[in-house]
């Protein structure tokens, strides 16, 4: 069922559209009420101790673990990292591309190690984020400022408006998959094994490190450090950065941010078009770490399906919406407003 309530403030999926440009019918609105914040002090204290044990590890990273110990620490953050991007986000929330069996179990594992909870309901809150983005029923409304979309959104309980709203949304494709439904019903079980255990002791019983190198390392300044990487897209890249596909919207493009979350940082191209495989427009692949990986295994042809949208609508779009800052690789740029070319000031000009 595609979501198609009147009330939902971006699309979801391409069927959602409904303007020649891939849009909704109105512009979307902004909004966040005064409500009672409920604290969830089991949540506070545990992101505190691993906030504290993180910035341990980040020491013990730079000064006494073995190399071995942070390149394996660096591996756990890149495919973990996928198990999200690749898995979670592209293909599980957005049905941007489709996987056979042995990818998609690929990444129920690299999500296990990634801890994000189960890729279920890691994708129900993402298309929550999307359809009613920036509203009380997106689950880290960033018009409550950067604090509560980064980390404070997991620290309160879920605004009633996310709960009902919620309801109204389709999962089945999720609950189809028994890749899917192994990993949530044994997620309590899978999670510490993958994010926690295999992290620590690989190192101690493959190249003799120390047990507290291991754990602070490996398991939590890089899970503390993947977190924060990812919620960088919900606050920072939510905040700062161009718009040039749509400038009603907060997401932006903030480069900085893809780099660290494998190419996730196109945030207003992905919010003006999320069914999109990429998540960025042809041309930052260079910084997208994630479709390089998901064009390898459709070259191997256990991703197919790749859904992707035309040159001619991104620039329809872009025209219609986007602040003006969409690129131009210079003078001559097919995409170049002929009206501020012809204005432009040429010095000894010469048309050959
Ligand atoms: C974590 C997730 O950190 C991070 C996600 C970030 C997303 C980023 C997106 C950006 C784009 C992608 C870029 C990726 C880049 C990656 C780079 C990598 C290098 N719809 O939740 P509950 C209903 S997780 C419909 O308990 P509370 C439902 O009935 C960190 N219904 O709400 C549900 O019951 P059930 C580790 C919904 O009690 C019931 O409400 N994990 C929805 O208010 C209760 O749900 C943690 O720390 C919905 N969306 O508690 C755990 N939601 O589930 C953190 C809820 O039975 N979470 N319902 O169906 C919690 O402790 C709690 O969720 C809470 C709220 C305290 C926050
Ligand atoms: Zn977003
Ligand atoms: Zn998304």
């Amino acid at each position: 069922m595609a979501p198609n309530a009147s009330d939902a403030n971006g699309v979801l999926f391409e069927s959602d559209a409904a303007t020649p440009d891939l849009a909704l019918p109105h512009a979307p609105v902004q909004r966040a009420d005064a409500y009672p914040r409920q604290y969830v002090w089991r949540n506070i204290l545990l992101f505190a101790y691993l906030h504290l044990t993180a910035l341990y590890g980040g020491f013990l990273f730079l000064t006494s673990a073995k190399w071995q110990t942070d390149v394996f620490a660096y591996i756990l953050y890149v495919v973990s990292g996928l198990g999200i991007t690749a898995g979670a986000h592209r293909l599980w929330a957005h049905k941007s591309y489709k996987a056979k069996w042995p990818l998609r179990l690929i990444l129920v594992i690299f999500n296990t190690i990634a801890f994000q909870d189960s890729a279920i309901d890691w994708a129900r809150d993402h298309r929550m984020h999307h359809k009613y983005s920036e509203t009380d029923a997106d689950p880290h409304n960033a018009t409550r400022g950067f604090f509560f979309s980064h980390i404070g959104w997991l620290l309160v309980r879920k605004h009633p408006e996310l709960k009902n709203k919620g309801k109204g949304l389709d999962l089945s494709d999720l609950y189809a998959d028994p890749i899917l439904r192994f990993q949530k019903k044994y997620y309590l079980l899978l999670m510490p094994l993958a994010c926690f255990v295999m992290p620590t002791v690989v190192p101690v019983y493959c190249w003799g490190e120390s047990w507290s190198n291991a754990y602070f390392v490996a398991a939590m300044f890089r899970y503390a450090f993947i977190l924060n990487v990812t919620w960088l897209v919900n606050s920072a890249a939510h905040k700062w950065g161009d718009k040039p596909y749509d400038k009603a919207i907060k997401p932006s493009e903030n480069i900085s941010v893809s780099i660290f979350a494998l190419g996730e940082g196109f945030h207003n191209y992905h919010h003006t078009f999320p069914w999109d495989y990429k998540t960025a427009e042809l041309g930052n692949n260079r910084l997208n770490f994630t479709t390089n990986f998901i064009n390898f295994f459709a070259k191997l042809g256990w991703a197919y399906d790749l859904k992707t949208v035309s040159e001619e609508i991104i620039q329809q779009r872009v025209n219609r919406t986007g602040d003006g800052s969409h690129h131009l690789w210079g003078w001559g740029d097919k995409d170049h407003d002929r009206t501020e070319a012809d204005a432009a000031i040429r010095i000894n000009p010469k048309d050959e």
